[in-house]
């Protein structure tokens, strides 16, 4: 079916200390992100980048915590943007930018959903479980904070408040293989589903995934997909700060977003991570274009899957 994607540019480094991130945005537009989706049949509208609004004084109580104010804005920014590219009946698509952006991008899935009286549920696809609040983070990197936000943990009183935390069970990890003591602790306490590198290792990619995406399914969900480029393995996607080995090779990666094509539950997407300073020849920005090609109908043969 085609979609009416709104391409958002969220250009964040300010949730982690490596400069670059900002420059992803600018790398999904020259690697023709736009032009794939439109190739797909889809419309595309690029709204353009979001502005960082005008900063207040941020306290959390952790000195570690690097860049609290400018979190903050880009979280109330983005969390409207989301919000009303959804309300347009659009496709939000985020083009970060460092992973602190979902702390807006989901906050404004979950307010449309809320709204809408439909439960969201969030696919996190990454090599960590970005689980940390901000007193718990020892690195001060916000990036390593989204999920704990959207599941309705305590800490998070300078931002905003989370517009209907996320039940535990509505959050599906995918591929992790790198939690901090404090992140896994805190992870045993909660009911989300947890598919690190071990499960999918035994498992698959299939069953996994196919058993969250019938949970989605049965409850008439929402589902926000955010994609980390560490999610895949540093062989194929070198350009992200915080690259961790075993990750996803390149067909794994791609059946996952053909599984979610074929479910047509995805409602948003973020891409995040991408740190074009880091890239060879802007082959991670590329691969991630691919792999949203596939998230959005691109497929070898056009025919319903065989089952044998
Ligand atoms: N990411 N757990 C580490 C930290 O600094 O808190 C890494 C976070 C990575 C963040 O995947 O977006
Ligand atoms: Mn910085
Ligand atoms: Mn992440
Ligand atoms: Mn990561």
């Amino acid at each position: 079916m085609p979609q009416s994607c709104i391409l958002i540019g969220a250009p964040i480094d300010s949730g982690q200390r490596r400069a670059g991130c900002l420059m992803g945005p600018a790398a999904y537009r020259v690697a023709g992100l736009g032009a794939t989706l439109t190739a797909l049949g889809h419309r595309v509208e690029d709204r353009g980048d979001v502005a960082l609004p005008a900063l207040r004084p941020a306290e959390c109580g952790n000195p570690a915590v690097h860049a609290l104010p400018e979190t903050v804005g880009w979280t109330e920014a983005l969390s409207a943007t989301v919000q009303a590219a959804l309300s347009d009946g659009g496709f939000p698509v985020v083009m970060g930018g460092d992973h602190s952006l979902a702390l807006g991008s989901v906050a404004g899935a979950a307010a449309h959903a809320h709204a809408a009286g439909r439960p969201l549920f969030l696919l996190w696809l990454d090599a960590h479980s970005d689980f940390h609040t901000p007193q718990t983070t020892t690195s001060g990197n916000l990036h390593g904070t989204p999920v704990a936000y959207i599941a309705g943990r305590a800490g998070f009183d300078a931002f905003p408040p989370f517009p209907a935390p996320l039940p535990p069970r509505n959050i599906c990890l995918f591929g992790i293989r790198s939690v901090d003591p404090a992140e896994h602790e805190a992870l045993l306490e909660h009911e989300i589903e947890i598919n690190d590198m071990r499960v999918l290792d035994e498992f698959g990619i299939v069953v996994p995934l196919r058993a969250f995406l019938d949970r989605v399914e049965q409850a008439g969900g929402m589902l926000h997909v955010s994609l980390d480029v560490d999610f895949l393995d540093p062989s194929i996607a070198p350009a992200v700060g915080t690259t961790v080995p075993g990750g996803a090779t390149f067909r794994e990666a791609h059946l996952v977003m053909e599984l979610l094509h074929e479910s047509g539950l995805v409602t948003s997407l973020d891409l995040v991570e991408l740190n074009p300073f880091l890239d060879e020849r802007g082959r991670t920005a590329k691969m991630m274009v691919d792999l949203v090609g596939s998230l959005m109908g691109r497929k070898v043969f056009d025919r319903p899957t065989r089952s044998f």
